[in-house]
C-alpha cells in the first residue's frame, strides 16, 4: 500500500474551520420554520420528513449523540422491535428487518438508529448538539414562537460557580420530542398555561395507537410527539417497541406542514 501524505494544515486552520462553519450555521439557526426539541426516534423522523420537504428545520439535542432511546431495546439488549405497519419506514431507509411474528419485526438498534440519523441529516436537518432547551419564547396570546437554550454543561454547574444567561432561537413552530419528560411542555405547565396528566402504566396494545392518534398541536405553536404525548395525555407507556415513535414523528411533520400552509 502506498501511504498517502496529508496536505499541509496548521492548528489555527483547524480551529478557524470549525469556528467559521459553526458560527455561520448558528447564525442561520436563529430563525427556523420548525424547531424540533429532542433527537430520539420521533424527533429524527419528524426532522427527516420536514427537511426533505424544504422546511427549514433545526433539531436541538442536549446530549452529544442523537438517537435517544433508539440505540438500544429493553433491558440493555441492543435489539429493537417495530410493529406492522411502521416496519415499512425502516425498510424504506434500508434497515434490514427480521420477522418475529405476523405483526412484529425485530432489528439491530445501532443499525436502525444510525440509518435514521443519516436520513435526517441527508434531508438537510440542521443539528445543535450539547444544547439544552430550558424555556420557550412566547408571543401574542401566549403562542410558542421559539425556544431558550444554553450549553448542556451549564446546567451541570452549581449556581454559585456560574450564572450564564441563555439565548433564544425563533421559529414558526416548535415540536416537543423530548420523550417521557416532555420538557418543552413543562415550560408551559410551570406558567399555568398547560395541564398534563403524566404517562400511564405499560400496555403496548393500547399505547401505540393512542400516541399516534393524540400527536398534534397541544398549545398554539407547540406540537407534541413521541412519548411526550403519553405524558401530556396520561396514555399508557409502551416499552421497547418503536413503531409509534416513527409514526408519531411522521404525523407531527404532517401537522406542521399543514400549519405552515405547505
Ligand atoms: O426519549 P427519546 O428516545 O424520545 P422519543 O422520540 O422516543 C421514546 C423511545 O425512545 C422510548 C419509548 C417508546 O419506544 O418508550 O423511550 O419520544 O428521546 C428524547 C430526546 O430528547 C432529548 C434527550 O436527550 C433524548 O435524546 N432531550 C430531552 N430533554 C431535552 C432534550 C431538552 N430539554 N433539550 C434538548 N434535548
Amino acid at each position: 500500500m502506498v501511504i498517502p501524505m496529508f496536505d499541509k494544515v496548521d492548528e489555527k486552520d483547524v480551529t478557524r474551520a470549525i469556528m467559521e462553519s459553526f458560527s455561520k450555521e448558528f447564525q442561520e439557526s436563529a430563525e427556523s420554520d420548525v424547531i424540533i426539541v429532542g433527537g430520539g426516534p420521533s424527533g429524527l423522523m419528524a426532522a427527516k420528513e420536514l427537511a426533505s420537504r424544504g422546511v427549514k428545520t433545526l433539531l436541538i439535542e442536549r446530549n452529544n449523540y442523537l438517537g435517544g432511546g433508539f440505540w438500544i431495546g429493553g433491558y440493555l439488549m441492543n435489539k429493537v422491535t417495530v410493529r406492522v405497519p411502521a416496519h415499512k419506514i425502516l425498510e424504506e431507509i434500508g434497515v434490514p428487518l427480521q420477522k418475529y411474528s405476523s405483526g412484529l419485526y425485530v432489528t439491530s438498534g445501532p443499525h436502525a438508529c444510525s440509518k435514521l440519523i443519516a436520513a435526517a441529516c441527508d434531508a438537510g436537518t440542521k443539528i445543535l448538539s450539547m444544547t439544552r432547551v430550558d424555556d420557550v419564547v412566547l408571543r401574542e396570546n401566549n403562542r410558542v414562537a421559539g425556544v431558550v437554550v444554553n450549553w448542556t454543561p451549564i446546567s451541570a454547574l452549581p449556581r454559585e460557580i456560574t450564572c450564564v444567561d441563555p439565548v433564544a432561537l425563533e421559529s414558526k413552530l416548535v415540536i416537543d420530542g423530548t420523550g417521557h419528560d416532555a420538557e418543552v411542555v413543562q415550560a408551559l405547565v410551570r406558567r399555568g398555561l398547560m395541564k398534563i396528566k403524566g404517562y400511564g402504566a405499560m400496555w403496548v396494545e393500547k399505547s401505540e395507537d393512542a400516541v399516534v392518534e393524540h400527536t398534534g398541536e397541544a398549545h398554539p405553536g407547540l406540537i407534541v410527539m413521541g412519548m411526550a404525548v403519553s405524558t401530556v395525555y396520561g396514555l399508557p407507556r409502551m416499552g421497547p417497541t418503536f413503531g409509534a415513535m416513527l409514526l408519531s414523528g411522521k404525523r407531527a411533520a404532517e401537522i406542521a406542514l399543514d400549519l405552515l400552509g405547505k
